[in-house]
């Protein structure tokens, strides 16, 4: 009976939580879905109860009914007051979340862009900080190319550590993590369940997105937008780290770009430079 009860209890269904924010949601959560239950089978045992009390008897007369004003205003009413009581109780935790102005200092920044079917991810690099892009430069828009996603200005010093990761995302753990997300081609959703966080991106604009996760350990990243025939493949795993870890990861990273860098015979120029149409 309690395996029964725990199946029927969508709430236990959530993956688990490693969000300062997630309990907060979850309880918001909770309290949207038991009212949803409570207003469910109040409604549908008041319907069961009609059916039964007023079903077919060769001696009751049907009659027309005009309407009551008293039960139309109530139940006009009624929801009303619940709306905006659910709305006012999720402002703050949805400010906090959500709003752009509300994001928190970063201790880690990284930009993240869907495409039909993956997700690409553009690091700051050993100094810290971006180089000229498309996202803190619109006029580098331009620079946007199948080859180049993120239009980086490789003429930009700041930037020539920057690096770009394909369907591998790492963050460390206890830190805001400040995500800015676009998309190369159609909107995908950035959901990151674990985390309690999906954002959709949209192509031509960035997304602001935050989270700070207290758990490290290897969780899901899927999209969660219908985004084509691939859409199903469009998941990856992502890696809470310790920050340590987080470091060697990054100092690993540093250290490949470099040597890239270094100078070494100039590869053939790719045949395909074509530039993104959406972003231009
Ligand atoms: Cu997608």
């Amino acid at each position: 009976m309690g395996d029964i009860l725990h199946v029927l209890d969508m709430l236990a269904w959530f993956p688990e939580n490693i969000s300062t924010f997630g309990a907060e949601l979850d309880s918001l959560f909770a309290i949207i879905y038991w009212v949803s239950v409570a207003i469910f089978f109040l409604t549908f045992g008041i319907l069961g109860y009609f059916l039964v009390k007023y079903r077919y008897s060769p001696d009751r007369k049907g009659y027309n009914y005009h309407g009551n004003n008293i039960v139309e205003i109530t139940w006009t009413i009624l929801p009303t007051f619940l709306f905006a009581a659910i709305g006012l109780y999720s402002d703050d935790i949805w400010e906090r979340t959500k709003y752009s102005k509300r994001v928190p200092t970063a201790d880690v920044e990284i930009l993240v862009l869907g495409k039909q079917f993956g997700w690409l991810f553009l690091y700051p690099g050993a100094d810290g900080s971006f180089g000229r892009n498309a996202y803190n430069d619109r006029t580098a828009r331009s620079l946007m190319s199948a080859m180049n996603p993120f239009g980086m200005d490789s003429t930009d010093p700041a930037g020539a550590d920057d690096f770009v990761t394909e369907n591998q995302f790492r963050v460390p753990v206890n830190s805001n993590v400040v995500v800015r997300g676009s998309s190369i081609d159609v909107l995908h959703s950035f959901f990151l369940p674990h985390a309690r966080v999906k954002q959709d991106v949209v192509p031509g604009t960035w997304m602001n997105i935050w989270f700070n996760l207290f758990k490290t350990g290897k969780y899901e990243l899927a999209c969660a937008e219908l985004c084509g025939g691939g859409h199903y493949a469009m998941r990856a795993e992502y890696q809470v780290m310790s920050k340590a870890g987080y470091d060697a990861w990054l100092d690993t990273k540093n250290a490949e770009v470099k040597a890239a860098r270094s100078p070494q015979p100039a590869p053939a120029a790719p045949a395909d430079t074509a530039a993104v149409a959406s972003l231009r």
